[in-house]
């Protein structure tokens, strides 16, 4: 008897709150760090350039939480707008971008504002 009890107080040495404390020390960082990375693979940019009327590339397939840069290299004003309205920018001149971010995932076709035969696929996965 005199045995059992010194094993069970043994046993309850083992999970002190001190104890416990110092693992989640040990660990907080590695957790951390698995979580910062994971955030930065998340935000990888993807851009999708205007060039002569054009969205380069016209369909794009993403991970959701990527955020898609469209950038006009045109020199007449573009802009991109989804046609259920999750996005709108406002016109971009020469060189302006815009930036949205995908969080859910989905199909998105746009098209520019100003020249609506100009149309684009973003697809979230
Ligand atoms: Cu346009």
């Amino acid at each position: 008897m005199q045995t059992l009890m010194s094993l069970v107080r043994l046993a309850a040495a083992q999970f002190t709150p001190g104890r416990t404390a110092v693992v989640a020390m040990l660990l907080g960082p590695v957790v951390g760090a698995l979580l910062a990375f994971g955030a930065v693979a998340a935000q990888e940019a993807s851009v999708v350039t205007i060039d002569n009327f054009t969205f380069t590339p016209p369909e794009l397939s993403v991970a959701v939480g990527t955020t898609i840069k469209w950038v006009n290299h045109d020199d007449i004003p573009h802009s991109v707008v989804d046609k259920n309205k999750a996005f709108r920018s406002k016109a971009l001149d020469t060189d302006d971008a815009y930036s949205f971010t995908f969080a859910s995932a989905g199909t998105f076709d746009y098209f520019c504002g100003l020249h609506p035969h100009m149309v684009g696929k973003i697809i979230v996965k």
